[in-house]
């Protein structure tokens, strides 16, 4: 296979400032004209090479002469020019319905879009595929006006017109010179929830969402979130939206979860459309998130892109950094940072641990795609919020301003943004850039050691981070490590939140004036992604799960807590479950809480995050010492929790999306939750009558999800009744997918493989697939069933899906690649599974990367 290698970089040989394209639109045969102005870089005599793939070439134009002495090196076309500046005119043809990839110009519900990033432009026209070439382009579409009454491009649009047999036209004009991967159009029948907003500077920028007519109205809620990030990006950053027109368009059949495209964002469906009715609290937050994260691209990516693709996490893992603080700012930030911690523990520690672990700018890849990783993204972003930790607030925003004026419409590095903050602030970075080339999370151990009267305490810090493939050896990090003291007796502070740089590989600070036992507090916020082990006691987790005053703290000793006592009951050791009833009684009494905090509180840590700290993961005593302890506390605390349920329940009626419902909403199907696992006899009855009552998804999915993992009849009636009331809603109807797959049950594997063959399921539509295999894919305790029957069916529909969807399926074979992880009966039987799928004929690139990669 063919490695594309970081330190191989050259600057383009040809530049392109313009482009001009015209296509004659048609679902079955697309014509695509290319007026390329291309020019020589530095002296060299190299032929222009332009990428393609999946096209046919009909013709090729230079300077208005038609040529034929260019060549194919593979689909590579290779042009030989003698000048230093040249017209090239391409045509080819394309086939949108044919395109399955959904990567290029493809059709989506009898409408056609397109998705560029990273390498899909090169199926549309030949051009030079790569960030570093940026141009101004100019697009012309004409299509059947009654098929697609509506053409949009980036930009602004300029002209409109009609042409001879039901055709129309719309040129559309971008003044920002972009790299192709930016490049989008729509054409098809839509309806367009306008907005408008008036910038800092006082320019109107009208908004627009399309969708399909009859989900207009689920479009409001995108709308605001659109308009509320482009406040904040102003107040925050001071980036102001730069074109007269801003437009979204909603598909349905999306491999990802949205495309910044200059001026013409495209998303899937599932991150815009929102109602009460068909979507949850957790679909609100995500759409808000979404939208704000491909907006803030605007500035962060499209006004500064990427030199190559290496420098991903440059744009990603900064814009992902943006988005949490946007959401951060809209309700609880802790409950956010606990979500957001939560969430790069489930995919992205897990990723660093495994056989694809690879650093934010990555040395090397044989398929790009595949690096649009929680890696790229999450744990960019974590190092970003490092950075501005150690800066602070006024030196990072300085930072991102020197950033922004000095590399404005040009392709930058990871290293021009180190560069710059470093340059704004003054502070030295040398160290820091380790986390940029250095993979795997780091372990950091802490003990804190006092001797009684002597007023003194010791803390010793150590770091190490564990081989990954290709880096055997690390080198110590930058870790801003938040920490204070608490005294054991009187809950005070017994030394004031400081914030550590732990570099070195062992440290030892010293606390002076410390009067009373103390008790460690320890990256508070989460302040750097380690894995942190401290020698704190079960009763000092307790006691910090009860006084600490950083609620990420305190949320993460209750974690700490409940994870020790479970990983013991896992591994048939001694556990003392009833400090962990204890602390979560006394935590859902604390009045002083937010509902939303005590819901995340009290919840159990996830199986495979336990399986994570085990040697050996063990998923059925996971899942049977989880689900034990889950009866403790819902049987010894059942009185609590109907009071937390009726209390939540109390909130008024008609569906409120804001901090305050959404945490009582979560509190209550957290409750609920609990009272079934108490094996209260009226539990489904109680699920059955939320699931009916309910005005709202939130808690019409969280009483299914209850019922769903019981054996009542309420259960086969709820799925049913679901059914049948959204049958004509994909996106609801994923839902209804997902819960099965993840249920807690002894039959889940076997529902799954019914449901592959229910007439809803389809390998076509990313999120149906992933909504089935990709939800089975991560339960534990299903998909590593003794028998490999989870392996077998998952490498059989990855298999399957290759054909159709190769970006898709790729994304969805970690589950198998964690085979180090379990004894080695399942480990043969999943690396069994590896080797069926690189062996199958006609593979992706995509997968077979991922597949080899994790065999290894
Ligand atoms: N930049 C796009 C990613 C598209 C990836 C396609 N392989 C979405 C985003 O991160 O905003
Ligand atoms: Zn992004």
């Amino acid at each position: 296979p063919h490695v594309t290698r970081r330190a191989e970089y050259t600057p383009p040989d040809w530049q392109v400032p313009e482009i001009a394209l015209d296509f004659a639109l048609d679902a079955a045969a697309t014509r695509v004209k290319a007026t390329l102005h291309v020019q020589r870089g530095d002296l060299h005599q190299r032929p222009l090479r332009l990428d393609g793939a999946s096209q046919t070439l009909l013709s090729v134009k230079v300077d208005g002469v038609a040529v034929n002495d260019w060549t194919l090196d593979g689909e590579t076309l290779v042009l030989p020019l003698s000048g230093s500046a040249h017209v090239i005119e391409t045509e080819v043809e394309i086939a949108p319905e044919r395109n399955t990839q959904l990567m290029g110009l493809y059709a989506s519900g009898g409408n056609l879009c397109t998705q560029c990033e990273a390498e899909g432009f090169r199926r549309i026209t030949y051009f030079p595929d790569r960030p570093d070439v940026l141009s101004r382009y100019h697009v012309r579409m004409s299509a059947d006006k009654a098929r697609y009454p509506v053409l949009l491009a980036n930009g602004d649009p300029i002209a409109a017109g009609e042409l001879e047999g039901g055709r129309h036209w719309a040129e559309w004009r971008d003044p920002f010179p972009k790299p192709c991967y930016l490049f989008a159009l729509v054409a098809g029948e839509l309806a367009v929830n306008r907005g408008s907003f008036v910038t800092m500077s006082g320019r109107e920028v009208e908004l627009g969402i399309w969708v399909r007519a009859a989900d207009i109205d689920r479009t409001h809620h995108a709308l605001d979130a659109l308009k509320t990030s482009m406040a904040w990006d102003e107040r925050v950053y001071g980036r102001e939206y730069d074109l007269d027109v801003f437009n979204i368009v909603a598909v349905d059949d999306f491999n990802f979860g949205a495309m910044e495209n200059k001026g013409l964002n495209v998303f899937n469906s599932r991150y815009i459309l929102a109602d009460p009715d068909t979507a949850t609290d957790y679909d609100y937050d995500a759409i808000a998130a979404v939208v704000a994260h491909e907006y803030f691209h605007n500035w962060s990516g499209n006004r500064v892109t990427c030199r190559d693709w290496f420098q991903l996490s440059l744009k990603e893992g900064f814009t992902v950094y943006r988005d949490q603080a946007f959401s951060a700012d809209q309700g609880s930030a802790a409950v956010k940072r606990i979500e957001d911690v939560r969430g790069l523990r489930a995919s992205q520690f897990p990723e660093d641990a495994g056989p694809l672990a690879h650093p934010i700018r990555p040395d090397e890849y044989q398929e790009i795609s595949n690096f649009y990783t929680a890696t790229i993204y999450n744990k960019g972003a974590e190092i970003i919020g490092m950075l501005a930790t150690i800066l602070g607030r006024e030196k990072f925003r300085a930072g991102t301003d020197l950033y922004f004026d000095r590399f404005d419409g040009t392709a930058a590095t990871c290293e021009d943004f180190v560069a710059s903050l470093e340059d704004a602030s003054g502070i030295d970075l040398t160290q820091f850039r380790r986390w940029y080339g250095q993979a795997g999370t780091p372990r950091v151990t802490a003990s804190l050691h006092h001797t009684e009267g002597s007023g003194r305490a010791e803390l010793v810090l150590a770091q190490r981070t564990p081989p990954t493939p290709g880096q055997e050896h690390k080198l110590p990090l930058v870790l801003p490590l938040r920490i204070k003291l608490f005294g054991a007796e009187t809950a005070q502070t017994v030394a004031p939140e400081q914030t550590i740089l732990l570099t070195d590989a062992e440290e030892r600070i010293v606390f002076e004036g410390v009067t009373e036992r103390p008790v460690l507090s320890i990256n508070r916020g989460f302040s750097a992604p380690a894995i942190l082990e401290t020698d704190r006691t079960a009763a000092d987790l307790a006691f910090l799960g009860a006084h600490d005053d950083d609620p990420f703290a305190r949320y993460e000793a209750l974690q700490q807590l409940m994870l020790d006592t479970l990983v013991a009951a896992a591994g048939n050791n001694r556990a003392d479950t009833a400090a962990v009833v204890k602390a979560v009684a006394g935590t859902l009494a604390d009045a002083t809480l937010d509902p939303a905090f005590i819901a995340e509180a009290v919840l159990l840590p996830s199986e495979s995050f336990i399986g994570d700290q085990m040697a050996v993961v063990d998923p059925e005593a996971i899942f049977r010492a989880r689900e034990a302890l889950r009866r403790e506390i819902g049987r010894t605390l059942e009185a609590d929790w109907r009071a937390a349920y009726d209390e939540s329940q109390a909130t008024g009626s008609g569906y409120v999306y804001s901090p305050e419902a959404k945490g009582l909403r979560r509190l209550k199907s957290v409750a609920l939750g609990y009272i079934a696992a108490s094996g209260a006899s009226d539990a489904a009855a109680l699920a059955f009558a939320q699931f009916e009552a309910a005005d709202n998804m939130t808690d019409r999915q969280s009483a299914l999800t209850t019922l769903v993992a019981g054996d009542s009849a309420e259960r086969i009636a709820a799925l049913d009744i679901f059914y049948n009331r959204y049958s004509d809603n994909a996106l609801v109807l994923d839902k209804w997918f997902s819960v099965q797959a993840m249920a807690p049950r002894d039959d889940t594997g076997a529902m799954v493989a019914e449901l592959l063959r229910h007439r809803a399921f389809t390998l076509t539509n990313p999120n149906r697939a992933r909504a089935l295999i990709g939800a089975f894919g991560v339960n534990q305790r299903a998909f590593n069933a003794v028998d490999g029957s989870g392996y077998r069916l998952l490498a059989e529909q990855l298999i399957a899906l290759d054909r159709i969807n190769p970006q898709t399926a790729a994304k969805l074979i970690a589950p198998l690649g964690r085979w180090q992880r379990y004894d080695a009966a399942r480990g043969g039987m999943m690396r069994a599974e590896l080797a069926r799928i690189v062996k199958t004929p006609g593979l992706s690139k995509d997968m077979f990367e991922q597949a080899s990669k994790s065999l290894d």
